[in-house]
């Protein structure tokens, strides 16, 4: 409308100009002019159209309309609650502001959730997949979803779920793997992967600079020994993803972890996943497999490994000698045993050819007085001395825990601190770590998500709207005083009147993200298998 209108001013005014200069050139040859006299311009007062429109988390006091030019009129920005008036697009930070029509008007005041930067980016997918509870599950609390950043691009890597309620892994389909995309509208668009892609259930991933690596964990069945899985690998290009296959199928296996690193001296990455299976970067491109093709390794003559095969662990060079150790932490062992609660230490020793323990300690024990079952590990110096530190999340049936193993320099770890969540109260699946508030120390920040499908009193809570439905983020947010100890975040209550399955967290510009999704599954459309989902973001600047 607004485009339609200046071009009909810019051709009358070009018609004004053009006639002008005729009758300029005219003007010289003409010497008796007749004068008529001008007829008097008509009473008419030229109108302009004001429209003013609301972003979400709130409503403005006029849509706006057609006024005479010249006519003021006074607009007012009024926020939902939990939310605040943040702008007008014209740049005002005054929620009530006065308009004067000169020109056509367009405005829009933008809101914000307190404290948080929020956007919502709506879609309605066409399910890709052979299921509705295929799509349904890949978009609700999928475990193996979170960002990807490389050269400045986003990527929300969202792995396909197969339906888990299936009995036979060999005859489910995989589901379909989706990435979004984000620029400056917010994660605006998506892509449906292709099959390389597809993928059972992925448990865990990690990266490194370049890539990053999906475990397919595949528990599909009553049966534990048929639970393979692939690893596979995505290298991401300026919005293209390349994706292959690390294993061949006789190398499948239980992924439910998976870790890059470098494990011998030729600095091409390697991988390992569960039950000890080595996949040693080649000079083709490809990986050379050591390993043993029982599900959880078996005997195998790379490691010695004293206890049951772990769920947990990473690689990292912890000494500098150029070879990543292997850090690991107990699944199911047995409680009040020296095994359980556990880290270890292998390293690679050169006469013998295989990894060594190195070092073991089961301290936690007097942390926790309870068995939990290590998930994930992550390192990184958490107490600024220079040398890496451990960090490990663990599980048992009543919730989930975390705490961090100061590095001694030696090889050496003494666990300082511990967070053990009651599933009713707050419910995590794992963690990142970044600096969330730029004070130079690293945080732990949780991955929230609901109690098995139900709500929890922190982050997923009825009280938190009218609506009965809300959601809390201080429980996620750990801040790290420089020691390795930390305090949750409560200089502000981080509250919305949304409500999801689980978020992410990441950091962009030193600004700290969550993004997931929010839809209702009820309303996936039967007759046109498509689904109406909003991938939700709040940006959350603590610093
Ligand atoms: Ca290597
Ligand atoms: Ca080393
Ligand atoms: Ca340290
Ligand atoms: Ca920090």
């Amino acid at each position: 409308m607004k485009k339609a209108l200046l071009s009909i001013t810019l051709v009358t005014l070009l018609s004004v100009l053009i006639y002008s200069c005729s009758s300029d050139d005219d003007d010289s040859a003409v010497s008796i002019v007749i004068q008529t006299p001008t007829p008097e311009p008509e009473e008419t007062t030229t109108q302009y159209t004001l429209t003013v429109s609301a972003g979400d988390g709130g409503s403005v006091s006029s849509e706006g309309g057609t006024y005479d030019s010249g006519t003021q009129i006074t607009i007012n920005a009024n926020p939902d609650n939990k939310y605040q008036f943040v702008s007008w697009s014209n740049g005002s930070t005054d929620p009530s502001i006065l308009i004067t029509l000169a020109e056509d008007i367009s405005i829009t005041a933008n809101f914000r959730l307190n404290g948080m930067i929020f956007t919502r980016n709506s879609f309605n997918i066409i399910n890709p997949n052979q299921r509705k509870i295929d799509l349904i599950s890949t978009l609700d609390a999928n475990p193996g979803i979170f960002v990807y950043q490389k050269n400045n691009f986003n990527y929300l890597i969202v792995p396909g779920v197969s339906d888990i309620g299936q009995t036979i892994r060999e005859t489910s389909p995989k589901g379909k793997t989706f990435v979004f995309y984000k620029d400056n509208n917010g994660w605006s668009d998506y892509s449906i992967e292709n099959d390389l892609a597809s993928t059972w259930v992925i448990r865990n991933f990690d990266s490194n600079s370049d890539f990053f690596i999906l475990g397919d964990a595949n528990e599909i069945g009553d049966d534990w020994r048929n639970w393979k899985g692939d690893i596979i690998k995505g290298t991401p290009n300026e919005r293209q993803i390349s994706w292959e296959r690390v294993n061949s199928i006789e190398q499948m296996g239980f992924y439910h972890d998976v870790s890059v690193g470098n494990m011998n001296s030729d600095d091409i990455p390697d991988i390992l996943g569960v039950g000890f299976k080595f996949f040693f970067g080649n000079d083709n491109g490809g990986y050379d497999f050591i390993g043993s093709q029982d599900v959880y390794g078996g005997d195998d003559a790379f490691i010695d490994y004293r206890f049951n095969p772990p769920l947990a662990f990473e690689l990292y060079d912890f000494d500098g000698d150029g070879l990543d150790e292997i850090v690991s932490a107990d699944y199911r062992e047995s409680y009040g045993t020296q095994e359980s609660n556990r880290v270890s230490i292998h390293e690679f020793n050169m006469e013998e050819k295989k990894f060594k323990e190195v070092f073991t300690s089961n301290s936690p024990t007097e942390l926790f007085n309870e068995d939990l079952h290590a998930t994930s590990i992550q390192v990184y110096d958490f107490n600024n001395d220079g040398n890496s530190d451990i960090a490990v999340a663990r599980e048992n049936s009543s919730g989930e825990s975390f705490e961090i193993w100061i590095n001694n320099g030696d090889l050496t770890f003494t666990p300082i601190f511990s967070k053990k969540f009651e599933c009713n109260q707050f419910n995590m699946l794992e963690f990142e770590v970044f600096d969330a508030n730029s004070d130079g120390n690293l945080d732990i920040i949780l991955r929230p998500q609901t109690c098995g499908g139900q709500p929890t009193e922190s982050f997923l809570y009825s009280s938190y709207s009218e609506n009965g439905r809300g959601l809390k983020l201080n429980d996620c947010i750990w801040l790290n005083d420089g020691t390795g100890n930390f305090n949750v975040y409560s200089d502000k209550e981080l509250i919305s009147p949304l409500w999801t399955s689980y978020l992410f967290p990441y950091l962009e510009n030193g600004v700290l993200h969550f993004v997931g999704f929010e839809f209702e599954s009820y309303e996936y459309d039967d007759e046109n298998n498509s689904l109406k989902i909003d991938v939700i973001d709040f940006g959350v600047d603590i610093r």
